[in-house]
């Protein structure tokens, strides 16, 4: 680019003019070819990422949906796990006798507990007040009517549904605050082990 005093008369000669096309077309070219240069990078960069992509699909990704850094403990054994399986004591899963009569009373009371989970391996959690985790077994026949009260005795809301019960869970398995107790009943029609 030129620049030219104003008190300057000037008057463009011919050899000015053909160059000012030269220029005018040399940056028009200059300018498809930046558009094209970047069209083809950016179609580079999209395949790289791509293969990048699939090159790394098992790279750990973070999950910002848990508030905490939890570790997965899949797979972790303590050193003793063959003296620990030895010593475990199976669930007595005898059926308690069923109960005569037509109405079946049970009455449950939720607990924060400390429960073995495995010789020697503790866990806080909320169980049966004098059965720990599981609870106890109803064993009823078809047919006879199940009266269920429950009881929190813990520190924060429980319900208990059962999943054989045709009743409404909006009313019977409603969250029971700490320290009050629900009644509901319902008949046991459909035969099974429900869990
Ligand atoms: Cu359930």
């Amino acid at each position: 680019m030129a620049s030219y005093s104003a008190s300057t008369q000037h008057r463009p000669r011919a050899s000015e003019t053909s160059s000012g096309a030269f220029w005018m077309v040399a940056t028009m070219l200059l300018g498809l070819t930046v558009s094209v240069v970047g069209f083809f990078a950016l179609l580079m960069w999209a395949d790289a990422r791509d293969s990048r992509d699939a090159a790394e699909p098992a790279a750990p990704a973070t999950d910002h949906n848990v508030a905490l850094p939890l570790n997965s403990f899949a797979g972790v054994v303590p050193a003793n796990a063959q003296e620990l399986a030895a010593a475990h004591r199976p669930y007595d899963a005898t059926l308690p006798p069923i109960p005569a009569g037509d109405l079946v009373k049970v009455q449950m009371t939720l607990k924060d507990m400390t429960v073995e989970i495995a010789p020697g391996v503790k866990y806080n959690t909320w169980a049966f007040d004098g059965h720990g985790a599981p609870g106890p077994i109803v064993h009823v026949r078809e047919g006879q009517t199940v009266e269920m009260t429950l009881t929190n005795g813990g520190a924060i809301p429980h319900s208990i549904d059962f999943h054989a019960a045709r009743i409404a869970p909006n009313v019977a398995f409603k969250d029971v605050m700490p320290g009050k107790s629900i009644k509901f009943r319902f008949t046991a029609y459909d035969p099974g082990v429900f869990m």
